[in-house]
């Protein structure tokens, strides 16, 4: 198919699907729909009024450099109620060197949401990546003895939480700290091959969270991971793991789903069930990066090579905006980025070249996906749930 032919497919596919789910009342469409004005100014559909009307905040990962840009920031503050700092609370961007704090970034970000009604997911406290590399040389080389590492990973938290305290809403405190069925370490209990628990034992974990709610008592504290979007080895591995750490008192509220979901792959079949297992178990719960990536046009990040993935994406957001709906142990429903070419997708999945994933393509033009997403919070019947601007309850 040429390239050409699917730029049109896909500008049919887009307006289709907005006139279609949004309906004559829709502000989006007396606009234009997608092919009109960005949304920006309209309040009564944006996410995160239809959000609030059943109490579930709607967020976005947001890169606080580009809040220069007033059409990126006006539409994160009147699309979203929740936002991430995509990295710049990990500690290589906090801690470069060690003992010089680099707050600035996620400072302004935290000023941002303040000043636009916005609650803040902290992300993430503890994780293998985007270390500093003067904690990772000094292991390597043995200058950072065990004994050392346990103490600087104390003192990073309970700097960072301490510094944030009172101003971030759930803290993504331990992630990804499991391997995955596929993988040849898999165990099902957090990892053999993962960088905090080979150097200082699974119990670092718990650990990780007690440091956490000593520093801010009142912020929600999660366990955030990947490939769990399903009843699967590795969510009930971490169920499992989860109550466990409950039944001994260690301070942990919610679980995230980070929910990067790929056309490939399909569209979750039992999201809803393996969610509500997680609720049903006491826990706050979260969609927390969701994405839909799919195989695209070399050197574009907006293009499917097959016109027909766009509906296995609608589907995809549909499922998981229609899971955090139903289980009411949902408090918020992120999505990791604003548009298309921002996203992690296209550099880390560049061969074959995937991308597409967000709601917004490159120009900040809501996408079909977009507009599923508004239609589902606009329609649904869920309950309203409550204590979603407090701390802990
Ligand atoms: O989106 C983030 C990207 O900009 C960074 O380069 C990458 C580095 O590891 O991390 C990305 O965010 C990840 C998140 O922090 C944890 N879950 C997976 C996300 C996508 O890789």
């Amino acid at each position: 198919m040429s390239f050409r032919r699917v730029l049109l497919l896909g500008a049919v596919g887009v307006v289709g699907a907005g006139s279609l789910l949004l309906g004559p009342t829709s502000a989006f469409a007396q606009a234009g729909g997608s092919s009109g004005a960005a949304p920006v100014g309209s309040h009564t559909d944006s996410l995160r009024d239809l959000g609030a009307k059943v109490g579930l905040r709607v967020g976005t990962a947001v890169n606080p450099a580009e809040l220069t840009s007033s059409t990126y920031s006006s539409l994160i503050a009147n699309q979203f109620s929740v936002v991430t700092p995509e990295n710049e609370m990990k500690w290589e961007v906090v801690e470069p060197a060690q003992g010089q704090h680099n707050w600035g970034p996620a400072d302004k970000l935290v000023a941002f949401a303040q000043a636009h009604h916005q609650l803040v997911r902290g992300h993430t406290l503890l994780w293998q990546n985007q270390l500093p590399t003067w904690l990772t040389d000094g292991v390597a080389n043995g200058s950072i003895s065990n004994t050392q590492l346990r103490a600087l990973l104390k003192k990073h938290i309970q700097d960072e939480v301490s510094h944030f305290k009172g101003k971030i809403w759930q803290w993504d405190v331990a992630n990804e700290a499991f391997t995955n069925p596929w993988d040849p370490e898999w165990s099902g209990t957090p990892a053999p091959g993962h960088f905090w628990v080979n150097h200082l034992g699974a119990s670092i974990l718990a650990d990780a969270f007690k440091w956490a709610h000593e520093a801010d008592p009142k912020a929600l504290l999660f366990y955030n991971d990947y490939a769990i979007e399903n009843v699967n080895a590795k969510s009930t591995a971490v169920l499992n793991w989860v109550k466990q750490l409950r039944a001994q008192g260690v301070p942990i509220d919610g679980i995230g789903f980070q929910t990067h979901l790929d056309t490939q792959y399909g569209v979750p079949t039992d999201f809803t069930q393996d969610m509500q297992r997680f609720g049903d178990a006491g826990l706050k719960t979260a969609v927390t990066e969701a994405d839909v990536r799919t195989f695209t046009e070399p050197n574009s990040v907006n293009t499917p090579t097959d016109t027909n993935a766009v509906a296995v994406q609608n589907a995809a957001w549909k499922q998981s905006i229609d899971t955090c709906l139903a289980v009411r142990s949902c408090i918020s429903f992120t999505a990791w980025g604003v548009s298309d070419d921002q996203s992690w997708v296209p550099t880390t999945f560049a061969n074959p070249q995937e991308g597409a994933a967000l709601l917004y393509d490159s120009n900040l033009q809501p996408k079909s996906e977009y507009f599923t997403v508004q239609h589902e919070l606009a329609t649904t019947e869920a309950a309203h749930r409550t204590g979603i601007g407090a701390g802990r309850s």
